[in-house]
């Protein structure tokens, strides 16, 4: 657990959450409307996209109702993100285009973005879930939102406004991007809520400090941060940089957007909003349950989706569920932070990592900033990674070898690789304006 709050303003999250009858559910009635639901998105799967049906189909089911409990779940074949890029742009939708509200779409690294579309209700649900998010981390209606996710196809900018609008919060629509003028206006217009990825916040911060302001200064006291993997270091130095509580917030375009989960003022975890979707996480070898408690791919299924329902989506995600009630009093199970995506875990040598275990190893000591790239590359038959961190700017050149060679013993010790440890001069590490890239891949591409 990251940090306590006094009994008052547990009482106070207790007893007024956003949604606070859907939020506090039983756990056996949260079951059975997500049985019910499961059954409304199977139907609709069915009945509109041949892919889904045939699928299902092939699954042994003759027909949605069969699947008479949320156990019978296990049944149905995953999804995949290679399934929505086969079925581009649309062969997964329930609705002609003209039916919908919106699309949105992620890049991906390769090939054909993913798309996503949303009918008018689909827009109006994820706004809720948003509010809903906001509001469990401590946002509250008329605290004026510094939107920084990037506005567009991604499902940050947009996703984050509709669900501050939707609170009752007024939105500064920035974006990501163009930092020493957000610097300028977060201290103009006093902003409470920041809304950015934790590296852009970190990225921020550091541009502030060169033009001698101190975001400490400023009114801002909470972080809605998310769309990538961070460590509880990389908290505790935003924290400490930008004056504000950081709550972690999580979601994927292929789900919804922002909003599939959040932390509560407790930080215990983050709350995956069940009454909407269903959790499971599974071994990503074998696809098989894991037991609570143990890490495993998350699988979402969408409850409430109307135009692109999503029926056991592999998201990649590493983490782990828990559902022991949450002194907060929400009953929705809570999801442990994501360390990392599967297609991010190295293997060196043998070993799993994450940029993430790493982070959590180096943020925060002694002359290191929180700015660093992994290269992985491939000598002969085995694979290297090498770290590139950035000095902290008072720190002088000639400490780098020292600084470089505690680094490299600290990441063996604690996580156990070996890694070429370069510390580099302040501002060598490309800045984010969005989602950071942590790991360049340089091996040879195998044919
Ligand atoms: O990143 C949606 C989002 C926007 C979430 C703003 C939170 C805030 P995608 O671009 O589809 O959607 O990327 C989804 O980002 O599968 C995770 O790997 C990663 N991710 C998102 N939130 C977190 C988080 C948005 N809080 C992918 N912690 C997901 C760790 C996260 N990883």
């Amino acid at each position: 657990m990251v940090a306590t709050l006094s009994a008052a303003a547990v009482t106070a999250a207790r007893t007024s959450g956003l949604h606070a009858e859907q939020e506090t559910l039983p756990r056996e009635q949260l079951r059975q409307l997500q049985l019910q639901r499961l059954q409304q998105t199977l139907r609709n799967a069915w009945d509109h996209v041949p892919w889904h049906r045939r699928r299902l189909h092939a699954a042994g089911l003759d027909d949605p109702r069969d699947v008479d409990s949320l156990e019978a779940l296990r049944r149905l074949p995953f999804t995949v993100k290679t399934d929505l890029r086969d079925n581009y742009p649309f062969g997964l939708f329930t609705r002609p285009t003209q039916e919908l509200a919106r699309l949105h779409a992620s890049s991906g690294t390769t090939g054909k973005p993913t798309v996503v579309g949303y009918t008018a209700q689909d827009l109006s649900t994820w706004a809720d879930l948003v509010a809903r998010s906001f509001y469990c981390a401590g946002v509250r209606p008329g605290d004026l939102v510094h939107n920084a996710y990037g506005y567009g196809l991604f499902t940050g900018g947009l996703g984050a406004h509709d669900g501050a609008t939707r609170l009752g919060c007024p939105v500064v629509p920035i974006s990501g991007g163009g930092t020493e003028r957000q610097v300028a206006l977060i201290m103009d217009f006093q902003p409470r809520v920041l809304c950015a990825t934790p590296s852009y916040a970190l990225a921020l911060a550091e541009v502030a400090e060169r033009q001698g302001v101190n975001l400490r200064d400023s009114a801002l006291r909470i972080g809605m941060f998310g769309a990538e993997p961070w460590s509880d270091a990389m908290r505790r130095e935003i924290e400490a940089r930008v004056g504000l509580r950081a709550v972690d917030i999580y979601g994927l375009s292929e789900i919804m957007g922002p909003g599939v989960a959040c932390e509560c003022e407790l930080r215990c975890g983050l709350h995956g909003w069940e009454d909407h979707f269903l959790f499971e996480t599974i071994d990503p070898d074998t696809g098989q349950a894991v037991p609570e408690g143990e890490p495993g791919e998350l699988v979402i299924t969408t409850l409430t989706k109307q135009a692109l329902p999503m029926l056991r989506y592999r998201t990649r995600d590493i983490t782990r569920l828990e559902t022991a009630p949450c002194d907060c009093g929400r009953t929705h199970l809570r999801i442990l932070r994501v360390t990392g995506r599967n297609d991010d875990m190295m293997i060196v040598r043998g070993v799993n990592v994450f940029p993430s275990q790493i982070e959590s190893v180096l943020v925060g000591r002694p002359g290191l900033s929180p700015h660093y790239q992994l290269v992985l590359d491939r000598h002969g038959a085995l694979d290297s990674v090498r770290l590139e961190i950035e000095a902290q700017p008072e720190v002088s050149t000639a400490d780098y070898p020292r600084l470089a060679q505690e680094a490299a013993h600290h990441i063996k010790s604690l996580i156990g690789i070996s890694a070429d440890v370069q510390v580099q001069a302040p501002g060598s590490v490309p800045r984010s304006q969005g989602k950071a890239v942590r790991v360049r891949d340089q091996r040879p591409r195998v044919a």
